[in-house]
């Protein structure tokens, strides 16, 4: 049988809009809405303070309907540098207690404790201390989940909301919390399998348990790995992230079918760029090389690199990333990939990179109200996807 797991999973309460109003006390208690300005038509809102909240906005929710609701709220733009340099704090904290601590964005990680428990006195106390001195260190409050998985721990952090903490002990105690839920506390199920599920008349966890075929008929390979989850079983390990010791950061894709477009190409550079800038940012990770990898249709792999100043800028790495495709040579491709690698460990950041560079600005405006979350797309994503979509629905 597998070693039974203790999974502590932090997530900072209302990340940006606390930081904001930690740092300009007149903010305290007031609706703060942290994203895009009133005026911009295709703003969204990052977050907002729970007492937004109460007047439904969301992350992600169009500025113009987040105004409608709350005309009232202060508005702010992000300062992504400085929830960086936060996260880097609390995230020091995290690490005191396990060196098996994964970070999944700026407010939220796993720490695997199950080693630790001999050194403290149990999870309950290391959650405790975290939300003492979190507080104590940044003035932020955060929410705190115990599971038994990184699953359970998850949705133990989120039970709470804000200033939360709630274990999950067994997999008794979370069939029985869950049973009569929506599907979507499920870990994996998004909005579109829930959709497909729900037109199934798959409404509840409970629901999954019991028309396991349908949810397989359904979903596949997928659809068993959502099974095994509602009935509380997550194989997942954390996997730390030991910033010094990233060797890199990468995506690839490998075609149904061999290519000669080098649009194509390029397009999926700029997603993965999109992705590996948006991941080298959580890291706090600035990569003096980006490679692109080619596999052609008689599985010769080649990799092309450029080394220069150091950077995790979507704009830079694509444009890289480009460079070097247009220096292959162009046969039928069957894989390709972009990598960084070569991370600086302390970046001294340029004048540039601070002040006003319209693309690095641009940059870390879309991180940070929904580059993650795929919601706001620069042309140049929005032209790729396009062309992708083109080529995959001719096929
Ligand atoms: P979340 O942890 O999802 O949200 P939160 O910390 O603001 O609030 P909660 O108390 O519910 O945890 O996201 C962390 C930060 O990531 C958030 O402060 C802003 C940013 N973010 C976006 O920029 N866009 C989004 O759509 C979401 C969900 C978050
Ligand atoms: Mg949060």
């Amino acid at each position: 049988m597998a070693k039974v797991k203790t999974i502590i999973h932090v997530d900072m309460d209302a990340f940006f809009a606390a930081v904001e109003s930690r740092d300009n006390p007149d903010l305290k208690g007031k609706p703060l809405i942290v994203g895009a300005m009133p005026t911009d038509k295709r703003g969204v809102v990052s977050t907002c303070s729970y007492e937004a909240r109460v007047f439904g906005v969301r992350s992600a929710m169009p500025i113009s309907e987040a105004y409608r609701r709350c005309p009232h709220a202060v508005f702010l733009s992000p300062d992504i540098r400085k929830y960086e340099r936060v996260s880097r704090v609390f995230r020091e904290i995290w690490c005191s207690y396990s060196d098996k601590v994964e970070y999944v964005s700026l407010d939220e990680g796993y720490i695997d404790v199950t080693a630790s428990l001999s050194l403290f006195k149990d999870a309950l106390s290391i959650a405790n201390e975290i939300k003492r001195r979190t507080l104590d260190v940044t003035g932020l409050t955060c929410s705190i989940g115990i599971g038994y998985s990184m699953a359970t721990a998850k949705l133990a952090s989120e039970e709470k909301k804000p200033d939360g903490l709630f274990v999950i002990p067994d997999e008794e105690f979370f069939r029985r919390l869950v049973k009569d839920r929506s599907i979507k506390v499920v870990f994996g199920i998004g909005t579109k399998s829930q959709e497909t599920l729900n037109k199934a008349g798959i409404f509840t966890v409970k629901d999954i348990w019991v028309k396991k075929d349908k949810v397989i008929k359904l979903l596949g390979n997928r659809g068993r790995q959502i099974i095994e989850l509602a009935e509380g079983v997550d194989r997942r390990e954390v996997v730390p992230h030991d910033d010094a010791d990233a060797k890199s950061i990468g995506k690839e894709v490998t075609f149904q079918y061999d290519t000669t477009d080098i649009d194509y190409l390029k397009s999926y550079a700029v997603v993965f760029a999109r992705k590996i800038s948006h991941k080298a940012r959580c890291l706090g990770l600035f990569a003096q090389t980006v490679t692109v990898k080619i596999t052609y249709s008689d599985m010769v792999v080649i990799t092309r690199s450029k080394t220069q100043r150091a950077t995790n800028c979507f704009e830079d790495i694509y444009k890289l990333a480009w460079e070097l495709i247009d220096s292959i040579d162009l046969r039928p491709v069957r894989l390709v990939g972009v990598s960084l690698s070569n991370f600086e460990k302390y970046h001294q950041y340029t004048l540039d990179e601070i002040g006003d560079k319209p693309a690095g600005r641009m940059d870390e405006t879309i991180a940070a109200i929904g580059g993650k979350y795929g919601i706001i797309k620069t042309g140049i994503e929005v032209e790729a996807e396009h062309k992708i979509n083109q080529v995959l629905d001719s096929l």
